[in-house]
Order: structure tokens, then sequence, then C-alpha cells
């Protein structure tokens, strides 16, 4: 089976299940929920980090790339995870988070007490004469993406925190110690990977300022070089094997460079993660800010991917949840009153478009934000700087919290809800981030009673039975309709007319004269299905050319 037709589930390590009682999830935790891993009927689990960190970033400061952090556990239960989700046909995806390590990594060390060729590893420039940082590029968690390099007079670069050093990739020794560690996972059963913002790792020799008043990301995002490391890397390890799965996480990125890194004639990856969908309740692309999303914009910023990479040969990686977004039921739907619904709806959204879904875990059980109420429920350190810098530039306690409640990444990091208990089924301790609605909201009372956990399987189903879904062309449908995201999917003859409603109103939409009387695939209102083929009839509400879709209704009709 290739990369086509596989789903991947997300899971949050720290956050899925805690089988020691420290509050912490671990690797057994994994092993612990194995088959209800496997019932949801996905391909690879993606893990996020659980290699040695400080933990200043939730283990995205890595200091030891091929070992266990104890505290998730023991190399003996990583294999013994890999084998017991092997047996139920489950692949494991690791995250690879080689554009930068932690200032705690002996690489790093060894850099500060002076070993030239570890100082050779990272990026290291001069001060200004006035002493200030070589250039003006600001940091993604805030302030300046230089930090001072011991005492040498020397700035080193961070384009996240200062503990999390960029790796200087222009150096071979560097590339090559990025294809032993992914070389040391595969000998390990690894055929995923997951490469944390990929196409940072392009930085040019001379670091030059941004001119004034343009965005710094353009200095050193998609820089050409990324394309023959990414090349030089896979012919060094995962390109070997046919089944991989590679998918890169592009910060800031185009249509352009994603189909370069993700058309299989560039034997780059297999395919990629990009984020302009998830912006569209940035005001004025700035994160940290309040303000209703802009659907139109979400539309067009989908089509304009799926048509995109479809016209370049790339592939997109498909979600709307994973450990740095708020949950996307709060973001685009309405939960409060239409939570299966909006859940349903989002996931038939993704699930029927080309690309490779990914469901992060929760998401199938339409876990939402947790209602924290002050600051300090928060501890992800991009949310607790925002939090900061809203309050020194002016911003007042409730409106600083506001934006902090909608935008911090803490908000899907909250534990895995399987139960109602007070540690949610996650854990017999104290959870290391509070959940707020597991008593309303768990894997216990969906798999008794609930609908968004049967329709993902459904869906996730769905992709195996049809190939229309795998591997059909996509086509936009009634793209200027302001509430009805559609499309089409089309292989050999087969069509597939994918609707959904993203407001909490009934409205109506075209349905093309060639879906007449054509069969519903799958729907988020059970009276959609005709009674005597619950599982595909005739949509009772055809009239000619046009369709009614209640709130949040989502449909896809089969011809
Ligand atoms: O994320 C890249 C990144 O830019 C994120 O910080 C995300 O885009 C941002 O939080 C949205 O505002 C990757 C990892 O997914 C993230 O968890 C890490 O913090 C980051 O890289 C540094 O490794």
């Amino acid at each position: 089976m290739s990369f086509h037709d596989k789903v991947v589930y997300q899971i949050y390590p720290k956050s899925f299940r805690d089988t020691t009682g420290d509050g912490v999830g671990d690797l057994r935790g994994i092993i612990d929920k194995a088959d209800y891993i496997a019932s949801l009927g996905v391909d690879m689990v993606w893990l996020n980090p659980f290699f040695p960190s400080p933990g200043n970033d939730n283990g995205y400061d890595v200091a030891d790339y091929c070992a266990i952090d104890p505290a998730m556990g023991t190399m003996e239960d990583f294999d013994e995870m890999v084998a017991v989700l092997a047996e139920r046909g489950v692949g494991v995806m690791l995250d690879m988070v080689l554009n930068h390590t932690s200032t705690e990594h002996e690489w790093f060390q060894r850099a500060l007490a002076g070993d030239p060729v570890y100082r050779d590893y990272y990026i290291l420039r001069p001060a200004r004469a006035d002493g200030s940082p070589p250039t003006n590029w600001v940091s993604k968690f805030g302030g300046s993406a230089w930090a001072p390099f011991g005492d040498t007079g020397l700035h080193y670069l961070h384009l996240f925190d200062t503990t999390q050093a960029d790796l200087n990739w222009r150096n071979p020794a560097v590339r090559a110690e990025a294809a032993r560690v992914v070389n040391f996972w595969r000998a390990r059963g690894v055929r995923g990977f997951r490469f944390d913002v990929i196409n940072l790792i392009g930085k040019e020799e001379v670091l030059r300022d941004a001119p004034a008043g343009t965005d710094d990301r353009a200095m050193y995002t998609d820089g050409p070089a990324v394309h023959d490391y990414l090349r030089e890397l896979a012919a060094a390890s995962f390109g070997q094997d046919p089944e991989s799965v590679t998918v890169g996480e592009m910060s800031s990125t185009t249509v352009e460079a994603c189909v370069g890194y993700s058309n299989p004639a560039n034997a780059e990856l297999s395919m990629v993660f990009s984020f302009h969908h998830l912006k569209v309740d940035y005001a004025d692309g700035a994160k940290w800010t309040r303000m209703p999303y802009d659907l139109a914009a979400l539309k067009r910023i989908i089509d304009q991917w799926a048509a995109g990479m479809q016209a370049g040969g790339g592939w997109n990686a498909l979600f709307w949840n994973n450990h740095d977004q708020p949950r996307a039921l709060n973001r685009f739907a309405d939960p409060g009153h239409y939570r299966a619904e909006s859940a349903t709806m989002l996931a038939t959204a993704i699930h029927l478009l080309r690309g490779t879904p990914y469901v992060y875990m929760g998401e199938e059980i339409g876990m939402t934000d947790p209602d924290y109420l002050t600051i300090e429920d928060y501890v992800d350190v991009e949310a607790r700087n925002a939090y900061d810098e809203l309050r020194a530039g002016g911003a007042g306690q409730a409106e600083a919290l506001a934006i902090v409640r909608a935008k911090a990444r803490d908000n899907a990091r909250t534990p895995m809800q399987w139960d109602a208990s007070p540690g949610a089924g996650f854990t017999e301790g104290t959870p290391w981030l509070r959940p707020t609605n597991q008593k309303t909201i768990n894997v216990a009372r969906e798999e008794r009673e609930g609908v968004i956990l049967p329709y993902y399987r459904r869906l996730i189903a769905l992709r195996k039975q049809h190939a229309v879904i795998s591997r059909g062309s996509y086509a936009p449908h009634a793209p200027e309709h302001p509430e009805v995201l559609g499309y089409i999917r089309e292989l050999d003859g087969t069509r597939l007319l994918v609707l959904c409603n993203f407001r909490g109103r009934a409205t109506s939409v075209e349905v093309p004269g060639s879906f007449e009387g054509a069969g519903v695939l799958i729907g988020n209102y059970p009276d959609r299905l005709g009674a005597q083929a619950p599982a595909q009839g005739q949509a009772s509400a055809h009239h000619g050319q046009s369709i009614e879709l209640r709130p949040y209704e989502a449909l896809a009709l089969l011809a």
C-alpha cells in the first residue's frame, strides 16, 4: 500500500497514556492502547519527540537523537511498541528535529568548550561592532534569533527558543549526522519520518538583514539548498526503503516550493505539511490576535493547495489539528451547539481531499480546547512569551488571556480523554496538563453512544475502499459559495461530489446534473442515507439542480 492510500494518527506521547502514574505519558501507554489505535483503521502513527530533552520546547529541544527520554521509557519499550503496532498493521513515524539541537546536546557543549569541529556544526557569527546581534532576524518564539555564544563575542542562531541552536547544514558532517540518526531508527524498523521545519535548513553562508519593513522569514525559508540536502538525505537513508513515508513540516512556504519537495521525480519527500489554511484567523497575519476566521480565505487556500499540488505532481498531508494548533472544532465550527455535526463535517472536508489525512489524537472523539481561566494554566514557552509580549505591548490582562486561550499550543496538548475519571483515564496520577471536560467528551462515551468516533472509522475505511479518494483528480465545486466548501474527485469515470456546510445555518448549493440520483457515500446527518442501505442510498433531498444542507452538514455523493 502506497502512502496515497494511508491515514496517519498523530500521538503526542506526553499526553496520550501514562502507565507509571507520574502524570506524563509514556511509550508503554501507546502499547497499552494499541488495540484502540488499530481499531481506527489507521496505517501509521506519528509520534512527537520522546528523545532525551531538557523539555524547554516539549521535546523539540533534542539532547540525544538516538535514545529514549527515561521519563518516556526504555529502548526495549520502544522496540516492543514497534512490534505490537506492526502486529496490528500499524507502522511508526518518528519526528526528526534536525534543524536545531538542544543547547544541552553534546555537540553544542563541545562547541562551547572550543572544539572547532563542533563549532562548525552551528551557525555562529560575530556580533556587530556595537554589540548587537549579527542580523535583525527574530525568533519565532519572540525576541532576537541570536544569543551570545558563551563569552566568545560570537552569537549563535536560534530560530526558535534560545535553548534550540540551529544546525549548519552547509557542513557535510552535519548532513552525515542527520543520515546517521535516520538510519539508527530505520534499523529499529521505523519506516516513517516527519522532518521538523525542514525547509529552514537551507540558510546561506552570508546571512543578511531583512530589509526594513519586510518579513525576515524570507531570508532563511525555502533556501534552494534544501532540495539538495533532502535528496542527499533520502539517498543515504529512507530513500532505500520503498515503503517509507516521509513528510516535511514546511514553515511559511509556497505551493511551488512544496511541489519541489514532494514530486516523486525529485526523490526528496513523500509529502508536506503546509499551514496557510490554519492562519485564516490571524489578524494581519499575526498569530497572537483574535478575529473570526475568514471562510472565503480558507476555501481559497484549500483549493489553491489541492489544485496547485495536483498540477505540479506534489502531495499534501491533510490536517486540521496537530500539537501546535488550537483544536479546529473551536476555531472553525461550533462545538457548543453542533459538536458532532461540526466534528464530522470538518473530518469529511479533509479526508476526501487529494492527499494523505492525519488524525490528531482526540479529534476522532471531538475533543475541544480546555476551559482554562488563568495564564498560569498555560505552560508552553510560545504562549507564555506571547502573553508577556502582549502585556508589555499594552494589552489588558483579560485581552491577553483571551488571545492565549484562542491560540495557545497547550490547547492541543491536554491529555487524551479515555474516560470520565479525574485523570481522564490518561493517568492515575496528577496530569502534567489539566483536562477540563473529560466528563462529557471521552473515548468510552464515544464507543458507547457517540457518532463522531464511528464516523471517523467509516471515513478512514472509505479511503481504502474507493480509489477515487486516494488517487482521483481534484476540482473545486461552487468556489464562490459563501458557506459551502465543495469539490469533485474523479477517477476512471467514477465521480465524488463533496459538500461541506461550514456554517451553523441551513443553506443550499448546486448539484451538477451529472450527480442527479447519485448515491450518498457518507453523510453526517443519518437521514440522508437511504433506509435500506446505511452505507449508501439515494439522497433523500435531491431537488434537481440544488440540495439543501443543514447546519454543519457534510455530504459525499458517489456517481
Ligand atoms: O513547529 C514549527 C513552528 O513554526 C511551530 O512553532 C508552529 O508553526 C507555531 O507554533 C505556530 O505559531 C515545529 C514543531 O511542530 C513545534 O512543536 C516546535 O516548537 C518547533 O518546530 C521548533 O522545533
